[in-house]
């Protein structure tokens, strides 16, 4: 007999609890007449917060770390797209039974939260999210609504999520949790694409390839009651047994019905109304803007929510064995410089392997950024964007985690004439990623554009710099003294 992992009667009972609870959330709300655009508005101190932070940690981790994008003997690209190693099960149509017997191999005893938290602490990541329950539905949480779980469907039997969040406490680390509440492989039947066909709703290009649908082995039951036998409870679930969520973190939701999206939006703020809840809940909702997955947005003034770019450090969100493409130190730095110049938030993946362990890259090179941000981090915490967010000649365009992958030339260099630049009150920061062998010159800062300048600091240096302002820009001898080989930020006081 094949092994099934059912959603339990229990959630039936927590389903009818929520549907009470909703109902009279609903009552009250319509007597209060609050919207959706008020609850989102109720969550200033959150979202100063949000854009305080600006660096974070994202871990992608759940039973594909154990193929580790092969299957069979085969690589993920020769079976389709997308490549990456957490798609495994939809890109290679591996049925579900097949997928689930993953469960009883996962035994990732190697597995450190401690660790995990501390490296986000020492790579100066202020949050960490971690996938609660991924596209394969399985959940890395002790879930009672659903016993696919990793207490109870493996030999390792422990609560990954309650340690991180117990470690990221301890470490100062705010937390939050990914969940995929449109596509579930086991039981989320086919994402909900023929309610979405037979509604007459526009469709998005996503959903006209059907993407993330399961079409192979679909679970028997309809998208709606996965809905409200499993995303439902499971939400309030994760929202219950973790009580100090600074985000919650929706995906992939392009089949859901604004009534839909709303419910979980709503089911956020009734239990955690502090807590931020990004764009992909769907249709337009959320209090932050999610760009797009490695991608900088080029006209970053056209976002008018808070924003996040979400990156891989090779190309790939869960472990991917043969994925040796790191990003460098160099381009890391460039990410982080960038998106916070433009005003964003950047989180930057690790996907662990299927013993625990984080790829010694993603560590080697997550270190190092956080080196650069003991000396730096002043001009990148707290700050706001300034009028310019960068100048000099070096211009890199950021589509994509496909297109990054793609890009034959890997090479990042700057030269010492790229600043970017960030504010805080009365002070402007000037970021820089070379070295420079004589003087630098930085245009924007010509005095009929920002005013005189009472004095000029290379952060972490405490030599005097020499310099002077005209109307042509700051010209400034550097100090020989130089903090970190991978750039500098000057300090500008008015
Ligand atoms: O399909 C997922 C993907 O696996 C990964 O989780 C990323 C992270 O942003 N989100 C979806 C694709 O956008």
């Amino acid at each position: 007999m094949k092994k099934s992992y059912n959603i339990k009667i229990k959630s039936l009972l927590l389903c009818i609890a929520i549907t009470i609870s909703s109902c009279s959330f609903f009552k009250s709300k319509t007597k209060n007449a609050q919207t959706v655009a008020e609850m989102e508005a109720s969550k200033s101190q959150a979202i100063e917060d949000f854009n305080d932070a600006k660096y974070g940690m994202f871990i992608h981790w759940g039973l594909y770390a154990i193929p580790g994008g092969v299957w069979k003997g085969k690589k993920i690209e020769d079976y389709g797209r997308p490549p990456v190693a957490e798609w495994i099960q939809c890109t290679a149509q591996i049925p579900r039974d097949e997928y689930a017997a993953l469960a009883p191999q996962f035994n990732p005893e190697d597995f450190d939260a401690d660790a995990i938290a501390k490296l986000a602490k020492d790579a100066g990541m202020k949050y960490l999210v971690i996938t609660s329950k991924h596209h394969d539905g399985f959940a890395m949480y002790h879930s009672k609504v659903s016993d696919y779980n990793i207490v109870d469907a493996t030999p390792f039997k422990r609560d990954v999520v309650q340690e991180l969040y117990d470690a990221c406490k301890k470490y100062g680390i705010d937390f939050g949790l990914y969940y995929s509440h449109n596509i579930d492989w086991m039981d989320g039947n086919d994402c909900g694409y023929a309610d979405l066909a037979a509604s007459g709703r526009e469709m998005n290009a996503k959903a006209k390839r059907k993407m993330g649908a399961n079409t192979w082995d679909p679970s028997s039951n309809s998208f709606q009651s996965y809905l409200t036998n499993k995303a439902f409870p499971q939400v309030k679930e994760i929202l219950t047994q973790f009580p100090d969520l600074k985000t919650l973190w929706y995906d992939m939701p392009h089949y859901l019905s604004p009534k839909q999206s709303a419910d979980f939006y709503k089911l956020a703020y009734e239990l955690q109304p502090n807590m931020l809840v990004n764009s992909r809940v769907g249709n337009d909702m959320g209090d932050f803007d999610i760009p797009g997955d490695n991608k900088i947005p080029k006209d970053h003034l056209a976002i008018t929510k808070p924003w996040q770019t979400v990156g891989t450090t090779n190309n790939s969100w869960g472990y991917k064995s043969y994925d040796h493409d790191w990003k460098s130190v160099k381009e890391l730095l460039f990410w982080l410089t960038e998106i916070v110049s433009k005003g964003g938030n950047y989180m930057l993946n690790i996907g662990p392997n299927a013993s625990g362990e984080v790829p010694q890259e993603s560590i080697d090179n997550l270190r190092a950024v956080g080196n650069w941000l003991a000396i730096n981090g002043e001009a990148i915490y707290n700050t706001r964007k300034w009028k310019v967010t960068h100048e000099g000649p070096t211009v890199l365009e950021m589509n994509g985690t496909h297109d990054r992958a793609q890009k034959k030339d890997k090479t990042i260099s700057f030269t010492p004439q790229d600043f970017w630049f960030t504010q805080k009150e009365n002070t402007l920061y000037a970021i820089a990623l070379e070295y420079p062998t004589t003087k630098i010159s930085i245009k924007s800062f010509g005095s009929t554009s920002v005013g005189t300048i009472k004095s000029v600091q290379m952060l972490g240096v405490t030599d005097q710099l020499e310099w002077a302002q005209t109307d042509e820009g700051l010209q400034v001898h550097l100090a020989k003294n130089r903090g970190n080989s991978h750039g500098y930020a000057l300090k500008i006081g008015f």
